[in-house]
């Protein structure tokens, strides 16, 4: 039997040994259904119809043989699941059971929920999606903070929590290879070599306040962040929204999460405006750029002085620099994840997709330009409306 084979059986013998989801009796079918870039997710279901998911982190990178990559990232994955599941009101898969000896989560299936990302190609809009995304970020990131959070239980928390190999990958892609090309596998249109080199490569202005951004990244644990926000991490209909896929958690700065959704959304808005695509659908885009970082500010004002647990951090004075950080850091990892994207070797299916576009070239330097100006004036991004003035100042100009 091979190694796929192997798998397979084992999983469906995990599955009827430590869950009742699924009639036992069944002869129980698996079939693979993930296209992401790291693990495997299978499908396992009975005669009845009754499904359940089963994520299986190998210790080498999907696809690779040689690619190693440690499996903690799903010891990590699985208790990042069950404590967003408390903060968050059940706004992530249920898990049912976790194998360390097998790499296995064993979790709820998400049959009334699409893909964020795949009803996005479709075309779809949410309006409940930014008020919904906003709330959850607040729930997942702000109350896991020292300034809502048990000291002791945080730091413990943080340190179990170090997710190396992941880290690594975040580091390099996100804020290394795009500004340097140290692995040769940057891709952008050819017509960019000189905007690349003069905006990116040879701008040590941008470079020296990415390289705050990363030691930022590296050395601030602020909260307990998902570390891959982005629409493929995101199962949505038309009442609520789940959030999955925590594998590159740790504790970080909480403004990468959030700039991480707002990032994408920029990158989603930009295409999908060159592409033409229905005015209802890129205004959507749009206004969800704006309404993500306007709800975080209004759930954050609304609950901030109840849910922090000392007083020395309960003054207006404070509350307010605290959330200047934290939007001078969305406005910051949504930059940095703008300009990854763009020019760096992990794409996204809305970039992908406009590869051939004819003006490509444009678009890649509107992205760019945005990605740049967000970084360099973070200081200044303090509202929605912010966002609108430096969307509107790139679009339009090309
Ligand atoms: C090797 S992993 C490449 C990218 O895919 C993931 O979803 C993360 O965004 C990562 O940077
Ligand atoms: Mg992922």
């Amino acid at each position: 039997m091979n190694k796929t084979d192997q798998l397979k059986k084992d999983i469906i013998a995990l599955v009827k040994k430590e869950t009742d989801v699924l009639n036992s009796n069944d002869d129980l079918q698996i079939e693979e259904v993930g296209d992401g870039n790291v693990n495997y997710i299978y499908r396992v279901t009975d005669k009845s119809g009754k499904s359940l998911i089963v994520k299986f982190a190998d210790s080498f990178i999907r696809g690779s043989d040689t690619r190693e990559l440690s499996t903690k990232r799903n010891e990590i994955e699985y208790e990042i699941l069950l404590r967003q599941d408390g903060l968050s009101n059940g706004a992530v898969p249920k898990v049912y059971h976790y194998s360390k000896d097998m790499s296995c989560i064993i979790m709820e299936d998400m049959h009334d929920y699409k893909v964020l990302r795949e009803a996005m190609m479709n075309g779809e809009t949410f309006d409940h999606f930014a008020k919904d995304i906003a709330t959850f970020l607040y729930n997942t990131l702000f109350k896991t903070t020292d300034l809502v959070m048990d000291v002791a239980e945080k730091k413990e928390v943080a340190g179990r929590l170090v997710n190396i190999d992941m880290c690594e990958i975040s580091e390099r892609l996100v804020f290394t290879e795009p500004y340097m090309n140290n692995q040769g596998l940057n891709k952008y249109h050819a017509d960019n070599t000189d905007f690349v080199l003069e905006h990116l490569y040879n701008n040590d202005a941008l470079k020296t306040e990415v390289a705050i951004l990363k030691n930022r990244f590296m050395n601030n644990t602020q909260s307990m962040i998902h570390g891959d926000l982005h629409a493929g991490s995101i199962f949505i209909n038309d009442k609520d929204l789940q959030v999955f896929d925590p594998e590159f958690s740790f504790y970080g700065p909480m403004g990468y999460d959030i700039g991480n959704v707002v990032g994408s959304f920029i990158i989603s808005y930009v295409t999908s405006y060159y592409e033409g695509k229905e005015s209802s659908y890129v205004n959507w885009i749009y206004d969800s750029v704006i309404s993500v970082v306007d709800a975080f500010i209004e759930v954050y004002n609304a609950n901030y002085m109840e849910d922090v647990n000392t007083h020395m951090f309960k003054t207006e004075s404070f509350k307010k620099t605290y959330l200047d950080g934290i939007l001078a850091d969305i406005a910051a990892y949504a930059g940095t994840e703008i300009i990854r994207r763009t020019v760096g070797v992990a794409k996204v299916w809305d970039l992908e997709r406009v590869q051939d576009h004819k003006d490509i070239a444009h678009i890649e330097k509107a992205l760019v330009s945005i990605g740049e100006t967000l970084i360099l004036n973070r200081a200044t991004m303090t509202s929605g409306q912010a966002y609108k003035e430096v969307l509107e100042r790139f679009v339009k100009e090309i």
